[in-house]
């Protein structure tokens, strides 16, 4: 019995919440095999980010070439990119190796500082979006995913017009759920409210919860509920001693997904 291979393409946090480290801790949590492409650094406690480091583009495409050549990946997710030249090697190197890819399409972290050049953009929305099964976008990334306002339905749609199969426009600003859209039928997701300032890494931890879901098979309206219920958990179990700033969330270690392992 093989546990699930999960694969996270994003950026370091040195403090431990978000990130490469949050990615690794809900894939583990999830039962699944984690592995990195390191994109870039930063040195990051819970109330800044005080430097980004982005990685050259051949060290990115030289881990995705060592994780696919040996060990191989039932799904990958893609985090804070960092820059246009990065997006672009990663979409090379996704495109010559088809993948089950959810796309979270960090732009800042909470505390402003920016996490993708503003120029990245029109490529992620050219050459990743359409290589995704699903792109997890919070409501002010969808606005500039959609290149448009207009209500979370409007939204979705555009960005399934711009070439991703799937979107799930988290609502953790207020809204009171998920909206997933696959291109036909919109999904309202309830999400629990959870009082909490524990939040730092929330949205790595649903994106990867949810590549982990996708990678053991589950179907994507039940995977996307998975991950919203995880995600609030891990608010509620937050970190609140650690550091000055929002803590790091805590995902509960589920030993439903430990025990499901998936035959191969
Ligand atoms: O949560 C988005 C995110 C992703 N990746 C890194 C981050 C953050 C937010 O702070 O620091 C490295």
């Amino acid at each position: 019995m093989t546990p699930p291979r999960c694969l996270s393409i994003a950026t370091s946090d040195s403090g431990g919440g978000a990130g490469i480290q949050a990615d690794l801790k809900a894939f583990t949590a999830a039962g699944c095999h984690g592995m990195t492409a390191i994109v870039g650094v930063t040195a990051q406690n819970t109330t800044a980010i005080l430097a980004t480091y982005p990685l050259p583009a051949w060290v990115i495409t030289a881990q995705l070439e060592a994780v696919y050549a040996d060990i191989g990946v039932d799904a990958a997710k893609t985090g804070a990119l960092l820059s246009a030249e990065i997006v672009a090697a990663v979409a090379d190197f996704l495109r010559d190796h088809p993948t089950l890819l959810v796309i979270d399409p960090v732009l800042r972290a909470s505390t402003g500082a920016a996490l993708l050049d503003p120029e990245a953009v029109e490529v992620l929305i050219g050459s990743l979006l359409p290589l995704a099964a699903v792109v997890t976008p919070n409501l002010a990334e969808a606005r500039v995913l959609a290149g448009t306002d207009g209500d979370r339905r409007t939204l979705a749609e555009r960005i399934v017009a711009r070439g991703a199969r799937a979107v799930v426009i988290t609502g953790g600003d207020g809204e009171g759920s998920d909206l997933l859209f696959n291109g036909t039928d919109h999904v309202e997701i309830p999400i629990a409210w959870v009082e909490g300032t524990a939040t730092h890494g929330t949205g790595c931890t649903h994106s990867a919860t949810l590549t982990a879901e996708l990678a053991r098979g589950t179907a994507l309206a039940d995977a996307a509920r998975h991950a919203a219920a995880v995600t609030a958990a891990a608010i509620d179990r937050g970190l609140v001693g650690i550091g000055e700033g929002a803590g790091p969330v805590a995902v509960a270690q589920s030993s439903a997904a430990s025990q499901r392992v998936r035959t191969r």
